[in-house]
């Protein structure tokens, strides 16, 4: 019997922290800047029927993962862009299934890795230089309509990416790839 939750959050949901610490941010933003290796050490040898496969009954394909993570993560590079430079400014929310379902998922994975490495090392390097008063700058999402501080949200992309990482190398160790 396969548990269709722990298929979906094979790391849990996401859970913020009572107190957003120090420490907490710290190992965010070197895990977040991490993503982009970690994930193309994982894929880089499937093949084209592996890239195919949902990594759960009904969910996206290895192939949309990966470019459902760029999608995802260039996003969230101008979240944290405007938030820096505007005063809390009200962000896009974007349909991520429709974004999945464009033609531009269908291309060969390594143009979304090329595009993460780039963006979280541009973001990685706005990261390193944030002050503890930048990470209390905050956004506004209108469809949770909630104001949110920076320091959640890298807590927050920084899950985003193992969440998704761990669809796939859950799916690896049922298929034993
Ligand atoms: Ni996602």
């Amino acid at each position: 019997m396969i548990d269709i939750e722990l298929l979906k959050y094979p790391i849990g949901k996401f859970q913020k922290p009572e107190a957003i610490t120090q420490e907490n941010i710290k190992e965010a933003i070197a895990e977040f800047k991490a993503l982009p290796k970690h994930l193309e050490a994982t894929v880089k040898d499937l093949l084209e029927p592996q890239l195919q496969t949902p990594y759960r009954p009904g969910g996206w394909t290895v192939r949309q993962v990966v470019h459902h993570l760029a999608d995802s993560h260039m996003n969230a590079y101008m979240r944290f862009k405007l938030a820096l430079t505007e005063s809390n400014p009200t962000i896009k929310p974007y349909d991520e299934a429709a974004w999945a379902n464009l033609s531009d998922s269908k291309l060969p994975i390594e143009i979304s890795i090329g595009i993460l490495k780039n963006i979280h090392f541009r973001l990685g390097t706005i990261l390193d230089e944030m002050s503890d008063s930048d990470f209390s700058k905050t956004y506004y999402h209108p469809e949770s309509q909630s104001t949110v501080p920076l320091k959640e949200v890298i807590l927050m992309y920084d899950w985003h990416g193992k969440h998704h990482l761990a669809h796939i190398q859950a799916l690896m160790i049922r298929e034993k790839w």
